[in-house]
């Protein structure tokens, strides 16, 4: 049977809608990894995501401060997106290529696309994900350890605001994952994930993933 040309051509226009429909129903999610490979300055519009650290001593989301310096290309001479904090030594980065680092008596490669983040002897590091929508989200993470050379781990958590959705001790060298369900939200909260030296900041070195879905 032939169509005519006008149904032919609304039934692919509505089929599309519909599809298109469908597919931002199952889109909300945001990926850390994936949204911060994509940034080229320090605070995306839009973006529900920021990269903070604590250097108060006193771990409440009050005193979490925006790192004040941001590298888009080439932080501290490695092939890597960074928001640091030169004056007190912690960071975040993502790299763009695979590099080696060399130290504390070993070697290890930063991988392209792991997130990367070192708390220092003053200094918690932390990543925020505001919501923009009202609901119930999921949330699934990893946190690893990735040199185990010398220190003590890390310790972690995941905050809704201040309260303390999960939190853990990552050995030296250690991983972890874990998993949130049906969290409430509204288009006001902040989801806090914090990373802190434990007893030293030696061979800190932690990279970790953080995929929020509605
Ligand atoms: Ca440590």
């Amino acid at each position: 049977m032939k169509l005519p040309k006008k149904l032919l051509l609304s039934t692919v226009l509505l089929s599309s809608f519909a599809s298109v429909n469908s597919w931002a129903d199952t889109a909300m999610s945001w990926n850390l990894a994936r949204d911060m490979y994509l940034m080229t300055v320090a605070a995306p519009a839009n973006s529900p995501w920021a990269f903070l650290e604590n250097k108060s001593g006193v771990n409440a989301s009050a005193n979490y401060t925006p790192f004040p310096t941001f590298v888009a290309d080439q932080c501290n001479g490695n092939p890597s997106t960074c928001w640091k904090d030169d004056a007190g030594g912690a960071w975040t980065g993502i790299p763009k290529k695979d590099y080696t680092f060399t130290g504390s008596g070993t070697s290890f490669v930063f991988k392209q696309g792991d997130v990367i983040t070192h708390p220092w002897s003053n200094a918690q590091t932390i990543f925020r994900w505001a919501s923009p929508v009202a609901g119930n989200i999921n949330a699934l993470g990893r946190i690893n350890d990735l040199h185990n050379a010398c220190g003590d781990g890390i310790n972690w958590s995941i905050n809704l605001e201040d309260t303390v959705l999960q939190s853990g001790s990552i050995a030296n060298g250690g991983s972890t994952t874990f998993s949130l369900n049906n969290v409430a939200v509204t288009t006001t909260s902040k989801l806090y994930l914090v990373i802190d030296k434990k007893g030293n900041n030696s061979c800190d070195a932690t990279s970790l993933d953080l995929l929020i879905t509605r």
